[in-house]
């Protein structure tokens, strides 16, 4: 029986709590997965934040990058997704570790199931000034200019507080109530997304997707697609570490 897994949002490097024991927790994960694993999709922000420059990577994650490493050795094939956070993957990735690099969202069979995957970032949440900042990062121009002008380490420290100034408007200073509105609103836009993605498909002769699993809201839950399958959001791991299993039959959340 092959396995298949999906993880998202380790969100490595994030200066909360113990990062260096969040690190070895998600590192031994990836080591420990059983023999039968066949994919690894890491759907997004992985990395808390990632910036490379043509010979050089950023310092840390040495256990992590290990373990994928000898993942694809073994013969597994990992997939990876830019998150809103790490963005800034070139080459370093696919070149010396040989992960493959995907864009959302990917829609793939996996032993006659279908799948739609992704982030999520930017799908049914999508404001103009999202959009712009979106173009500003990931414009080759920009992205050469400033990591060429701006030293790497203010261009680490503002890209940190950035992450961290991210994480701090969008869920730390949040009440349960506005938290739950939030996860509220999430369902029902990702629900409407997957409603219209559906019909989409049927529309052009395709099959219908099973399931949706996205990441980046760290929200986890499940709900049906009223047009058919259903769609996950994964835990992050700060606060709800979770990965979702795919045995070939069956698709299961295991919390960690
Ligand atoms: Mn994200």
């Amino acid at each position: 029986m092959a396995l298949y897994y999906f993880i998202a949002d380790s969100h490595l490097g994030l200066d909360y709590k113990d990062p260096k024991e969040r690190e070895k927790k998600f590192a031994s994960f990836l080591e420990t997965l059983p023999e039968e694993t066949r994919e690894v999709y890491l759907l997004g922000d992985i990395f808390d934040f990632w910036f490379e420059y043509k010979d050089l990577y950023p310092a840390g994650f040495a256990r992590t990058l290990g373990a994928i490493a000898s993942l694809i050795d073994r013969g597994v094939k990992v997939h990876f997704f830019n998150g809103n956070h790490d963005i800034w993957t070139y080459r370093h990735l696919q070149n010396e570790i040989g992960v493959i690099m995907e864009k959302q969202p990917l829609v793939v069979e996996i032993e006659g199931t279908r799948f739609c995957l992704g982030h999520g970032d930017g799908l049914w949440f999508n404001p103009f000034t999202y959009r712009v900042l979106q173009w500003f990062f990931k414009c080759r121009f920009n992205q050469v200019f400033w990591g060429g002008i701006i030293p790497p380490r203010w261009f680490f420290k503002l890209g940190h507080s950035w992450s961290k100034h991210n994480r701090l408007t969008r869920f730390e200073k949040k009440d349960k109530a506005e938290m739950d509105k939030d996860t509220e609103n999430i369902k029902r836009d990702s629900i409407n997304w997957a409603e219209e993605f559906q019909k989409q498909l049927v529309s052009k002769g395709e099959k219908r997707v099973d399931h949706f699993i996205f990441g980046h809201f760290h929200t986890p839950f499940t709900q049906a697609v009223p047009a058919g399958g259903d769609l996950s959001i994964l835990g992050d791991w700060i606060h709800n570490p979770d990965y979702l299993l795919f045995d070939g039959t069956t698709l299961k959340r295991i919390t960690l």
